[in-house]
């Protein structure tokens, strides 16, 4: 699909199954990462570092030497035309034929890696040489081939050269034994040589292996999703955009960094759905945003109730200078009255009796909206202008993009279509919306989206939450799924939270925004909106969705002040701005959850700059999380800390500072006892005093 995605045999590669050769002895396999043998990327941000593992042997009991090399893969800017060269980086020995080593992804775009090793025949003498002095055996054979050995790297004139030319007389020379022993094994020469070393028979690894840099904001973000037309004083028409940006103050003050629009475009009136998902809307019902397309224009139009594209520019600008990125929602289908119905049939999918059937994700029925036809003949020009569709919005700042239901269109379209974009603006990032099968989900993911929503709203019991967070951060799976944890959304009010209350509410957000570095919530969750449409429904009554709803933010029992403050430890804690140290620990209430997750160490390395995960001075490098998952009972029990880890002694006290509300505690040795009263909090958020 990709015009990258072959390239698997390079042509340059030479493994023990290319050409025969006696030589070419070293095997180079088992490489992570590695993604379905080099089919797709793994994924990083800016300034974070890429640490590749291998097997490398050979037969035989030769030592070997070998480097990971890596480049940034040119993005077709005239200004890196050049394919940048290799830079080399030298494999380290951790045992039983496994090796590693390590680079950093400085620049937003692809980089590619591969390894190559060989047989390091000097280093290989040398250790045969030193054996057999040392038991006293004559070597003056041995020190004769090493002259010759070390006289074939030289082909110049350099003070290196002469260097070892005069090593290789005192080889050939008549010094006593001894002598010429100390001569080869002189760590200049073995410096030399390694920095010689004779590759004609190396090993190169089969596979160049990819890497997609995305911005700091693809692995730690914090949503806030809103309906724009719901900021109306005017419960008879919908708020325009205007409007909407008097709540951008209050959404930044909560801590939030990216504002995710549902559709801001003219809305179908044919098959418009009314209130509570009726199929017939009242006069004056707004319909779904959803829904695209009518005469006032489609998906590069803005609904005229919310206002004009000069509007939209001015919110997003006015987002831009408090913090937030607008994230724009983006759904690939039509209203009835979508102008591609008339002006692209070809487009869609005709029944034989001229119809086209509505859409659906089942057991979802969406009758307001046509799906796209992505296999019809004319598919190409579909596919180009819903990648245009992206384009015109990124020419409007937007550079977060959330896409609806991306799993009920062509999956060979959303590698194109994202690589397309990513090679011109290696900065957007793709928020992939599919609740589907978990190898759907996980295929998205490899095919090009940045971030993707999770089962998170329905994993509520302490172990379900363990299993399914140790499958995204310890398995294959962290190197190209990032998660993005919706404590709630417009078609999901979980029956936890119908049932569980405010408790409820405070501990999903906490959950959310301390196990996902990237995590959201759709408004209303501050409020502990928790009434469904019907019971064993997870729709809302009176959903957004259909009607405009007008809240008083100030209501009593709100969540503001703890989400401000949870957002507030997340910007202060590196820790908690990624998720690959996220562990564990024991507890002996299955009720009770308690992990961790430290800063990762190469944070202290980077050269800091904005996003970077460096911690101000006097951060604890640790978070643990003690939540309490049953919201309607006291949970009380021991947690255990693993303080070998933190150097504490076994029986050592110490003090634990939570940082929601500033409460101390003294605590002794590992196992130390909590109590989780709903009625006064549902977790801690500890650090460690010094
Ligand atoms: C979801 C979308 C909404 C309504 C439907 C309505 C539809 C089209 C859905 C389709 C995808 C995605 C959105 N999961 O809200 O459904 O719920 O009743 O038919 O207007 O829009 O886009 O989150």
């Amino acid at each position: 699909v990709s015009d990258r995605a072959s390239i698997d045999l390079r042509a340059d590669v030479t493994s023990t199954r290319g050409p025969r050769s006696s030589t070419r002895r070293v095997v180079i396999e088992r490489v992570q990462p590695e993604i379905d043998a080099g089919r797709f990327p793994i994924k990083r941000v800016v300034g974070e570092t890429v640490q590749v593992y291998a097997d490398v042997f050979a037969d035989g009991h030769d030592l070997l030497a070998g480097v990971l090399r890596y480049r940034r893969v040119p993005d077709g800017q005239p200004s890196s035309l050049d394919p940048p060269r290799w830079t080399d980086v030298p494999l380290i020995p951790l045992g039983n034929d496994r090796w590693t080593a390590t680079f950093t992804v400085t620049e937003l775009g692809e980089y590619e890696y591969t390894l190559e090793a060989w047989i390091d025949r000097f280093a290989t003498w040398l250790k045969g040489l030193v054996a057999k002095a040392d038991a006293r055996q004559d070597v003056s054979s041995e020190l004769l081939e090493g002259a010759e050995m070390i006289e074939g790297t030289v082909a110049g004139r350099t003070e290196d050269d002469a260097a070892l030319l005069e090593t290789v007389d005192v080889l050939r020379g008549a010094r006593p034994q001894a002598e010429r022993v100390t001569a080869a094994r002189a760590p200049q020469v073995t410096a030399l040589m390694a920095a010689r070393p004779d590759r004609r028979a190396s090993t190169v690894y089969e596979r160049a292996l990819r890497v997609t840099v995305d911005p700091v904001r693809a692995r730690f973000s914090a949503w806030y999703e809103m309906f724009p037309r719901s900021c109306t004083p005017d419960p008879s028409r919908g708020g325009t955009l205007g409007e909407a940006e008097a709540r951008l103050p209050d959404i930044a003050a909560m801590g939030f960094d990216v504002l995710y629009l549902p559709p801001v475009h003219p809305i179908g009136r044919t098959y418009r759905k009314g209130r509570n998902n009726s199929l017939t809307a009242e006069p004056g019902d707004p319909g779904s945003p959803w829904a695209i397309g009518s005469a006032e224009g489609g998906h590069t139009a803005i609904d005229p109730g919310l206002g004009t594209i000069d509007d939209f520019d001015r919110f997003v600008a006015a987002a831009g200078r408090l913090g937030l990125d607008v994230a724009l929602d983006i759904a690939f289908q039509a209203s009835p009255d979508h102008p591609w119905v008339q002006s692209h049939p070809e487009w869609f999918k005709h029944r034989p009796d001229g119809s086209i059937k509505y859409a659906e994700n089942p057991p979802k029925k969406y009758q307001d909206i046509y799906p796209f036809d992505f296999e019809s003949p004319q598919w190409a020009s579909l596919w180009d202008a819903l990648r245009d569709v992206f384009l015109f919005w990124i020419a409007h700042g937007v550079r977060i993009f959330r896409v609806d239901n991306p799993h009920t269109k062509s999956l060979g379209f959303w590698e194109w279509c994202i690589g397309e974009i990513k090679r011109r603006h290696p900065d957007t990032i793709f928020l992939s919306e599919a609740f589907t099968r978990p190898a759907v989900m996980r295929y998205l993911a490899k095919a090009g989206f940045t971030q993707s929503y999770t089962y998170f709203t329905w994993r509520n019991s302490a172990h379900e939450l363990r299993e399914y967070l140790t499958e995204l951060t310890r398995t294959e799976v962290r190197e190209y799924f990032r998660p993005n944890f919706f404590a709630n959304t417009p078609d999901i009010l979980h029956e936890y939270l119908q049932l569980g209350g405010r408790p409820a509410f405070e501990v999903r957000l906490i959950l959310a925004a301390t196990l996902g570095a990237s995590y959201g919530i759709y408004s209303g969750y501050e409020l502990c909106e928790n009434v469904a449409v019907r019971p064993g429904s997870e729709e809302y009554l009176d959903s957004e969705k259909y009607q405009i709803r007008i809240r008083d933010w100030n209501q009593p029992g709100n969540l503001r002040e703890l989400i401000a403050c949870v957002n507030e430890i997340r910007r202060a804690h590196p820790a908690l701005q990624q998720n690959g140290t996220l562990a564990f620990h024991g507890t002996d209430n299955p009720a009770v959850l308690c992990y961790s997750k430290s800063a990762p160490a190469v944070a202290e390395a980077s050269t800091s700059g904005e996003g970077s995960a460096d911690r101000p001075a006097g951060t604890p490098r640790r978070v643990f999380v003690i939540a309490n998952t049953t919201p309607a009972f006291m949970q009380h029990g021991f947690v255990e800390l693993p303080i070998g880890e933190l150097g504490i002694a076994p029986d050592a006290g110490f003090v634990v500072e939570d940082l929601l509300d500033g409460a101390r505690y003294s605590w002794r040795g590992a196992w130390n006892y909590v109590k989780l009263d709903p009625a006064e909090r549902m977790a801690h958020v500890f650090v460690i005093c010094e």
